[in-house]
């Protein structure tokens, strides 16, 4: 099986946008012909999918960057360079999204969800664009817009429909190997299970259902003792929650302690999970008070039986040494999730759009008399080919005068004679605009 990672970094590059062209039509007997210079094409944006095809963000440890297509630059003959091709990273179901501010950018808790993490550029405008009755022979043309990049923090939350939840060596993960078909690792010590294991319960008549197993719960795991939050979160999205209390003694606390601590854990770390739906299993049957059921007994009778021996409430009694209620358990489950597939999920899909860095610019001050002013709009209406064209400098000018941005110059203090700097361009200030 492959490594289990839950947490990594990504690096999402888009395509920078294609040039626009600055090129002019031949034509017999004329000099110079009209602008004939394509646009460029758009570069491809990088989007996140999730995909029940990827089980861990392991990929990403090895290789953070992914990285779209650039467009292609525009021809002459007014030919439009091609777009870049987009990227889509496969992320598992349950992938959470965030800057490294530790903001949330979007949480794909079901699959085929699609994120754009990073935007492509915008190809530029060719020198064509530009013509004008006062404009005849534009030399000047619109530069690509560059891409974006962003690193992301990625952390998985599992999405299984039950997840078990019990103190350290109490038999969770026998218990998943007793019903499905996966084979984690058993041994007879606390915390074996340091990553969880997830395992499909295969049951007539109803749908595969997922179990989790959890590493080892303990007083003050919310809090971060033992294993900590690290793991409460991946029980997050489980619809059902199955508390595994040891009945053989040897754990330490009582069935009902192990109970009310794990109540405790899991609603200290998120009170929601306090009215989770859950099952009550009652495990290692075989080693209780010497009493062994048979294999004919009822593991619900028996486990009413223990119940009042115990004074806990449990649902069922299992052992995974005699296989006792372990066919019954995976029933209960399928039952149990069956009626709650007819519920709304316990939490919904979140989507945060991402503020567009596209919109707006800021204005910042470097020395006295320079103004530095960035922003995607502003930048991209400086980018053109020929910053040295009388022609091409007056657009810039308009562009940033419609962008308002004159107006916040004046507003910032900014005197005739001034120096402001936009992206590849450093002009003076006239004062007047
Ligand atoms: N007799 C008996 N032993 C069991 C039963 N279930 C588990 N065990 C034993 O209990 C020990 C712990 O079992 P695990 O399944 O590793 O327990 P766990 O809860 O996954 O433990 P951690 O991963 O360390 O939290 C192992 O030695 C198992 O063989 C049972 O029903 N009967
Ligand atoms: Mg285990």
């Amino acid at each position: 099986m492959a490594e289990f990672v839950d947490r990594a970094q990504l690096h999402a590059r888009s395509g920078d946008g294609g040039a626009g062209a600055v090129s002019f039509r031949r034509e017999a007997f004329v000099d110079k012909g009209g602008p004939d210079g394509g646009d460029g094409g758009d570069g491809g944006d990088v989007w996140l999918v999730s995909s029940v095809n990827v089980s861990s963000l392991i990929g990403f440890r090895d290789q953070p960057f992914r990285r779209a297509e650039d467009g292609v630059h525009g021809g002459s003959k007014k030919k439009i360079g091609h777009c870049g091709k987009d990227v889509e990273v496969e992320v598992p179901v349950g992938t959470v999204v965030r800057d490294l501010d530790g903001g949330l950018m979007v949480d794909l808790a079901e699959p085929n969800l699609r994120w754009r993490a990073a935007e492509g550029g915008h190809g530029g405008k060719g020198n064509a664009r530009f013509l004008s009755n006062s404009r005849r022979a534009p030399a000047f043309a619109e530069q690509g817009e560059p891409g974006e990049d962003f690193w992301f923090n990625l952390e998985l939350k599992l999405a299984a429909d039950v997840a078990l939840v019990g103190y350290p060596n109490v038999g969770k993960s026998s218990l998943i190997a007793a019903i499905s078909r996966a084979r984690p690792k058993i041994a007879d010590y606390p915390f074996t299970t340091l990553i969880p294991n997830l395992g499909v319960v295969q049951v007539d008549g109803s749908r595969d259902i997922v179990v989790a197993d959890v590493p080892g719960l303990i007083e003050g795991a919310a809090d971060g003792k033992g294993l900590g939050h690290e793991f409460l979160r991946h029980i997050e999205r489980s619809r059902l929650l199955a508390f595994i209390l040891d009945l053989s003694g040897a754990v330490g606390p009582t069935p009902l302690e192990q109970l009310e601590s794990l109540s405790h854990e899991v609603g200290a770390y998120l009170p929601e999970l306090a009215t989770r739906p859950r099952v009550i299993v009652g495990s290692k049957i075989d080693l209780s008070i010497g009493l062994n059921p048979d294999p004919g007994d009822d593991p619900y009778e028996v486990a009413k039986m223990f119940s009042e021996y115990y004074s806990v409430p449990l649902d069922i009694v299992t052992s995974t040494a005699t296989r006792f209620g372990t066919v019954e358990l995976s029933k209960r489950l399928a039952m149990l999730l069956a009626e709650l597939d007819t519920k709304p999920a316990p939490i919904a899909p979140k989507i945060v759009l991402r503020p567009t860095a596209s919109l707006g610019f800021e204005i910042s001050g470097q020395s006295d008399g320079v103004f530095i002013v960035s922003g995607r709009e502003v930048e991209r209406a400086v980018g053109l080919s020929d910053l040295n064209d009388p022609v091409a400098i007056q657009i810039v000018h308009d562009r940033l005068d419609r962008l308002g941005v004159y107006k916040s110059l004046r507003r910032f203090g900014a005197k005739a004679g001034d120096e402001v700097i936009i992206g590849g361009m450093s002009f003076e200030y006239d004062g007047e605009r």
